[in-house]
């Protein structure tokens, strides 16, 4: 079965980004939840940003999972990527997602290296930064393992990342330095900018596909861009996905609309 998710940004330094909800969890999960979506996405500040105990309350209360945490703040409010030169910036980059990897398996949800890849940087050698890359999702793979969760990366579109833009590209890099316990995120918005062929990625890459980020091309919310998602989602059902499907888009043009409208798109793709 896929699951419905919307994602929860609760990082007050960050006004703007693809999230759908804003400011404050309880009203977030609330409305989602009358909505009838299966789980969130939480993007916090850092590990310790929220209260485990009372969190779990909250997400009994109203009938959520946590169906991934990201660790995109460390790189946002501290500039710390996984392919920074400096060794001490990509110790703490490693030290800032063990850190949301253990946050995260307090709810059995696995953590996303989004924007922690990095970049190589100008001047810079892209063997290096691979290796660099590939040293820490091994060791974080396996911190990810030791918690019994998953540990998602995901492959960023050119403007973003010059380290891994497809997907092919992803399973290729995990194949070559046989990092085993880290599967990808085929976010549609990166996609849509990267891939020849959304649908056929999908299905030559999906024993790798842990997680969907659940975006029109324009990172509005599905259904108001032009992304065939008719494809996308048969796809989706061809290689038997059994993961979330997470909102995350603008907020456009409004958290409520956007979550409306996103589930209208998760029924009307997925509940058929
Ligand atoms: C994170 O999930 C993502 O998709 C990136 O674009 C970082 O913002
Ligand atoms: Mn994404």
């Amino acid at each position: 079965m896929i699951k419905s998710c919307a994602t929860i940004a609760l990082v007050p330094a960050i006004k703007s980004g693809p999230w759908i909800y804003w400011d404050d969890l309880e009203k977030s999960l609330a409305h989602a939840s009358s909505l009838g979506f299966d789980a969130v996405e939480l993007f916090t500040e850092s590990s310790n940003a929220l209260d485990i105990d009372a969190t779990k309350l909250l997400l009994e209360k109203y009938k959520l999972s946590i169906a991934a945490v990201g660790s995109g703040a460390g790189k946002v409010i501290h500039g710390f990527t996984l392919t920074d030169p400096d060794k001490a910036i990509r110790q703490k980059a490693i030290d800032f997602i063990a850190n949301m990897i253990s946050f995260g398996a307090a709810f059995n949800a696995p953590t996303i290296i989004g924007s922690m890849q990095g970049n190589i940087v100008a001047g810079g050698s892209r063997d290096q930064a691979m290796q660099w890359l590939a040293e820490g999702l091994s060791y974080l793979g396996k911190h990810a393992a030791a918690h019994h969760v998953k540990l998602i990366y995901e492959p960023l579109n050119r403007y973003e990342s010059n380290l891994l833009n497809t997907l092919e590209e992803s399973v290729q890099f995990l194949n070559k330095y046989q990092i085993k316990q880290v599967g990808l995120l085929a976010d549609l918005f990166h996609m849509n900018i990267e891939e020849a062929d959304m649908a056929a990625s999908i299905r030559t890459y999906g024993d790798s596909i842990i997680h969907v980020h659940f975006a029109d091309s324009n990172r509005r919310p599905v259904g108001n861009g032009h992304t065939n998602l008719n494809e996308v989602a048969k796809a989706l059902k061809e290689i038997n996905y059994q993961g979330f499907v997470s909102a995350e888009a603008f907020a456009w043009p409004n958290p409520q609309a956007a979550a409306e409208q996103t589930i209208e798109s998760f029924k009307k793709y997925f509940k058929i």
